[in-house]
């Protein structure tokens, strides 16, 4: 504890891995001239260990001790008096304090599930919550106000806006599932699962209970929506009630996701027919086996009839059906069912015989005139956008349909579309904007979060929840940055109207440290890194142009179109987008209320950045900003990668502010995303100036002068030329490759029209899954670097085995001392299946990037 306080005084942080997360209870500066405004003992009222209340108790003294080092007395036999003053944090449910001290009860504020009040006065404090999860979360609260710094009395009712916020893990319970242990998980393997069972060791899961708790989630489902049905063999659910065991003491309820087919495929039956009695039955007893485990079960989550999972439709049976058939189990528990409105079709959509076909129409065809068809402790858990987490969609317009039944929004913490964590991407300015949506239902406000949190349309039951992918790396994320995304859920959650930057900062302090600088520097990288990734991987509501067939993460426009999974751009080479009016499309936009469904419906008052979601039109079409459509793109994408420059250089400014593990981890991915920036910045540009044949005003597309094609050097050894696909994702689409992979390569060059300089020299290449090549950099004779191909193991994101948008990256040398008619040359030695391959090297004149 010394040496800490003794690197916090002089402003240096030790080394961190991430694994306390925002929770590190950090000595601060002034920490002694708090401890007169501290409590001296700690009272948990009606605690048994274990519970949240106890929980809180242990939290309170370890982070008093942390913050402040100052040792609390827990639960001492009377109640502390220092200088006659009552210094107790007496913590609890107002049940139990009411119970002892009938007189408050007149005192204190109305309370829903989970509220908590807080007074602290002087050393005395009181936590008090509705229940023992809100106890929890109010000394979560305190805490938290602590470790910012601030040891004012104040006092602080809050409750929150939505009684469900859950987190919905997609892990998969055998390694190797869809795609590996978590499916669209980049931050290491499932904390939950292994080799087909519960983990025997749950560090992890209870470490995960405690983050969301301090953030006010509620409910986890840990397995994956697309479940494994034996997820339910009794072995499992033994497993499964050892991880409900580890979530309790934090008020973390668990949910589980089921397989529709599951009494089949598990049970033996020769149906799984909502209607068929056996069936019900077999349900029956699986719910009655769950809860006879695991008596306080959120209840269960479920995928159906989307995406080949199977679910009612394949009986003929409506969605309703399907969902009240669990509703009914789980009624006698008090569990309730969230089902996904996530359903379509993937199979049978044709883009080029039907020009009304349109994937975004499914949940609200599907659920239609089933408003009124769901049993009470049915909650609709609908994502955000029609499609899919896309950087930019309208706002579901199912959540201005459902006025009798719960619904939950369902918000993506994983950066499946936006990065995948390797990317920065601060997502509560996206979520605020969806959630602030306004849908005029019947002329009167009626904002998403009005919906979801029950008050637009009076109903029980509705809320959040978070699809989040943490798994064993000590980052949980992948990414020190990302975590922010988490916390940002969990708040909002709680409260819709707190602001993406108060959040951010609130974050960053309990994160690193409120040192000022820190605080810009990473409220400036976080809040321009929405616009900028939007900028460089799909404007004006195209949607993120990455390779929807694999993986999610690089650029890929093509891949858009032309399948049935209805995620179409309908470019050709002049016009672009989706028509999606009433009058000539689709009629998506007559999914929407009238006031807004008018606005959609007219491309003069549809906002440029939903332009080619709801319209096809020209690519000379002229925007409200008076450019056209194609030069929109061309400026965005050398905008957005512009911004993504400066990151690494604003986070180089902090050195010494923060730990060296995490600044050092932070500046490695900034660095990547810079240069990945450019590669998204290229080959979306090259595409669609190949498409539409229009040119750049700006004179940048297609105009590299600093560049040296790999495939234009001297190419010895086993270098050869290979044509890349997509063409896009290579400079002049082609790059250089060994032949096999145990043969050297050479490309060279001489470097005539380089007037003597020094230059910043970078190198595109790629850097796939499964061989880690090395590359070594010659300027004549010395050797200006050597890298290996090893982003896979640094970087969570999607791992590919091809040359293509997802693997193509950057390195780059500074201030390299080059004189004029000098051999450049590349050795590449391939490894694995990776055969060194490179695409181009810039030699780059001061203050340029390219
Ligand atoms: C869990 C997208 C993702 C899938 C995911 C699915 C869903 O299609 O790519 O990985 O499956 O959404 O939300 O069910």
């Amino acid at each position: 504890m010394r040496s800490l306080l003794l690197l916090a005084a002089i402003g240096l942080a030790a080394a961190e891995d991430g694994l306390s997360g925002w929770l590190r209870y950090a000595p601060i500066k002034g920490a002694k001239g708090c401890h007169s405004k501290l409590p001296s003992a700690i009272l948990t009222l009606n605690a048994t260990e274990g519970s949240p209340v106890y929980t809180a108790g242990q939290e309170l003294s370890q982070g008093i001790s942390g913050i402040f080092g100052k040792e609390l007395e827990l639960n001492a036999a009377e109640t502390r008096h220092g200088n006659g003053r009552d210094t107790t944090a007496t913590v609890g449910t107002v049940h139990a304090y009411v119970d002892s001290n009938p007189d408050a009860a007149a005192r204190l504020p109305e309370l829903v599930d989970d509220g908590f009040y807080l007074d602290v006065s002087r050393g005395k404090v009181l936590i008090l919550g509705q229940n023992e999860r809100g106890a929890l979360y109010g000394a979560f609260h305190y805490l938290s106000v602590l470790a910012q710094g601030n040891c004012s009395d104040f006092t602080l009712t809050s409750n929150p806006d939505a009684p469900i916020r859950w987190v919905n893990q997609w892990d998969n319970m055998q390694d190797g599932g869809t795609h590996g242990s978590v499916e669209r998980g980049y931050g290491g393997d499932s904390i939950f699962f292994w080799d087909g069972k519960v983990r025997d060791d749950l560090t992890r899961a209870a470490q995960y209970a405690r983050l969301l708790a301090s953030i006010g989630l509620n409910a986890v489902v840990a397995n994956n929506v697309n479940a494994d049905a034996k997820t339910l063999t009794p072995e499992n659910m033994d497993g499964l009630a050892r991880i409900a065991d580890v979530f309790r003491p934090y008020g973390v309820q668990l949910g589980v996701s089921l397989n529709f087919a599951a009494p089949e495929t598990l049970g033996g039956l020769s149906s799984f027919d909502p209607l068929d009695e056996t069936v019900i039955n077999w349900w029956q007893g699986i719910t009655d086996a769950l809860y006879k485990r695991i008596p306080d079960m959120a209840g269960y989550l479920v995928k159906a009839n989307s995406e080949g999972q199977p679910g009612p439709m394949t009986y003929n049976r409506t969605l309703a059906e399907g969902a009240n058939m669990f509703a009914h189990t789980l009624k006698p528990y008090g569990g309730i069912i969230l089902f996904r409105a996530f359903v379509y079709d993937h199979r049978t959509l044709n883009q080029t015989l039907d020009w009304k076909a349109d994937r975004a129409n499914a949940a609200g065809n599907y659920f239609d005139g089933l408003d009124d068809k769901f049993e009470d402790n049915v909650v609709i858990q609908i994502k955000n956008g029609p499609i899919d987490f896309q950087v930019r969609e309208p706002v579901s317009p199912l959540f201005s349909h459902l006025v009798k039944t719960g619904a939950a929004i369902e918000l993506q913490v994983s950066q499946e579309y936006l990065g995948q964590q390797a990317h920065l991407v601060y997502l509560a300015p996206m979520w605020k904007e969806i959630l602030d949506f306004d849908f005029r239902v019947d002329g009167k406000p009626s904002r998403t979060s009005d919906i979801v949190g029950g008050k637009r349309f009076p109903r029980k039951l509705g809320g959040y929840a978070g699809v989040v992918n943490v798994g064993t790396n000590t980052t949980w994320l992948g990414s020190h940055l990302a975590m922010s995304n988490l916390y940002a859920y969990g708040r909002l959650a709680w409260d819709p109207s707190a602001t993406s930057e108060g959040i951010l900062q609130e974050w960053t302090k309990l994160t690193f440290s409120d040192d000022k600088k820190v605080l810009d520097v990473i409220t400036k990288l976080s809040m321009e890194s929405w616009p900028a990734y939007e900028n460089y991987s799909g404007n004006l509501g195209i949607q993120t142009l990455t390779d929807i067939l694999l993986g999610h993460y690089g650029p890929n426009p093509a891949s858009q179109d032309g399948n049935p999974w209805g995620q179409w751009t309908r470019a050709d080479a002049d016009t672009i987008g989706m028509d999606r009016t009433v009058w000539n499309g689709t009629g998506f936009s007559g999914q929407y209320p009238p006031e807004i469904a008018a606005m959609y419906e007219d491309v003069a008052t549809t906002p440029d950045n939903l332009l080619l979601w709801f319209h096809h039109v020209p690519y000379t079409q002229v925007l409200k900003s008076g450019k056209t459509v194609i030069q929109h793109f061309y400026d965005a994408h050398y905008a957005g990668s512009a911004t993504a420059q400066t990151f690494p250089e604003l986070w180089k400014t902090l050195k010494g502010r923060i730990d060296d593990e995490r600044y050092e981890h932070v500046l490695y991915r900034l660095v990547y995303q810079a240069g990945h920036s450019l590669v998204w910045r290229d080959s979306v540009n090259t595409f669609y100036f190949n498409k539409s044949g229009i040119a750049d005003t700006g004179g940048r597309v297609g105009n590299h002068p600093y560049r040296i094609e790999a495939e234009d050097m001297t190419l010895a050894g086993g270098y050869r030329r290979y044509d890349v696909s997509p063409f896009e994702a290579a400079s002049g689409a082609r790059c250089i490759v060994t032949a096999d992979n145990s043969t050297t390569g050479t490309a060279s060059t001489v470097l005539r029209d380089v007037k003597t300089g020094k230059y910043d020299v970078a190198v595109n290449y790629y850097d796939m899954a499964l061989g880690n090549a090395t590359w070594e950099l010659y300027v004549g004779c010395k050797r200006v670097g050597r890298w290996k191909g090893d982003l896979e193991y640094n970087l969570g994101r999607a791992p590919s085995p091809y040359i293509d948008g997802q693997t193509a990256s950057r390195v780059t040398f500074r201030g390299v001392k080059i004189k004029k008619g000098s051999t450049l040359k590349i050795v590449g030695r391939p490894d694995g299946l990776e055969p060194a391959p490179v695409d181009y090297i810039s030699i780059l004149p001061e203050g340029i990037v390219d």
